[in-house]
């Protein structure tokens, strides 16, 4: 048909828009996908350096800082320098103009990159929108954040955005209390999810109608989940993917496109 993108070719996309458009209750899970445009990489795609030659189930967990912390916030130090350089895409801005329309939209991310906060701030502002507050509490991060720290040792966590001096064990960040090694505030593989930000992402899924899923290959859980618990409630899901996820077989309507040219003509 004339008119329709190279990745609508099975004109999905008006049947989507108008299904977000009725949808009462919209759920948003998103991935490593959806910060891509702003040049942020994925987890699980063909990168350089320290993505190429380690998998994220080789670094992000307890394991892998106990046995090198210095290589493990090597990574994370590189990671807060490449996101610092990024800003929000047109992907981030269409989300976070669904946010400040419409309060039955909850957005779940797995990204520890802070961008959706920051196109959110960026949209309140351009609409002196006065009170953004309400939209902000509809974010969940379900893997915590790169710019906060905790402590290994007791807990303690706390903002923490300066460049990391990686060269040694002695020159990564101590905690003032207990002395122990601070590590990036973040969800490692075998430790458990913020409870009550999860308790949250799934009690907005199961009233969804519509989960729209962005950029993410849906292989990680609990927060993969979030997406079966709306269809388990009778909900569907759109997904906006260049290339098909474990979730894809369970769409009703999939958009093989990058999400910063596909989401702001889904949303309108
Ligand atoms: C584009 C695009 C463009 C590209 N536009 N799209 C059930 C079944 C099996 C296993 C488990 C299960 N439940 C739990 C587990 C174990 C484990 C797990 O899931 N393992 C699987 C890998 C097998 N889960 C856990 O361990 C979790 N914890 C837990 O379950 O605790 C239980 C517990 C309870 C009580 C006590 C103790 C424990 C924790 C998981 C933590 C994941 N952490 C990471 C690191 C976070 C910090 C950091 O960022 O460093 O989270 S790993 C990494 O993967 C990161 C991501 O958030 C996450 C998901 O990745 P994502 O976002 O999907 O990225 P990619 O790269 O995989 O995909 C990118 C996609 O974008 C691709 O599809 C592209 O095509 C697409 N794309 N350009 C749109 N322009
Ligand atoms: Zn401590």
């Amino acid at each position: 048909m004339p008119g329709r993108r190279p990745w609508d070719q099975d004109g999905a996309l008006p049947a989507a828009r108008a299904a977000l458009l009725e949808a009462r209750g919209i759920v948003v899970l998103t991935g490593a996908g959806v910060s891509a445009e702003s040049g942020v990489p994925t987890f699980r795609e063909p990168g350089s350096g320290l993505w190429a030659r380690y998998r994220p189930e080789e670094l992000a967990t307890p394991q892998a800082f106990a046995r090198d912390s210095r290589l493990v916030w090597e990574w994370y130090d590189m990671r807060r320098q490449a996101v610092r350089a990024c800003a929000p895409n047109p992907a981030h801005r269409a989300l976070a103009r669904l946010l400040l329309e419409r309060e039955d939209v909850t957005l779940v991310t797995q990204n520890v990159d802070g961008l959706h906060q920051r196109a959110l701030e960026d949209e309140a502002d351009e609409r002196a929108e006065t009170n953004p507050k309400d939209a902000r509490t509809r974010v969940l991060p379900l893997h915590g954040t790169l710019f906060r720290v905790k402590c290994s040792g007791c807990g303690r966590a706390r903002d923490h955005a300066e460049p990391v001096d990686t060269t040694s064990l002695a020159t990564l960040p101590r905690c003032s209390v207990c002395d122990d090694l601070e590590r990036p505030d973040v969800v490692w593989f075998g430790e458990p999810l913020p409870a009550v930000t999860l308790e949250r992402a799934f009690r907005a899924a199961g009233v969804a109608e519509i989960c729209l899923v962005v950029g993410t290959s849906g292989q990680v859980h609990p927060a993969a989940s979030v997406a079966t618990v709306t269809l388990e409630s009778g909900g569907r899901l759109i997904e906006v993917n260049p290339h098909p996820s474990a979730l894809s077989p369970r769409a009703a309507w999939r958009l093989r496109g990058p999400a910063g040219e596909v989401l702001p003509r889904l949303i309108r």
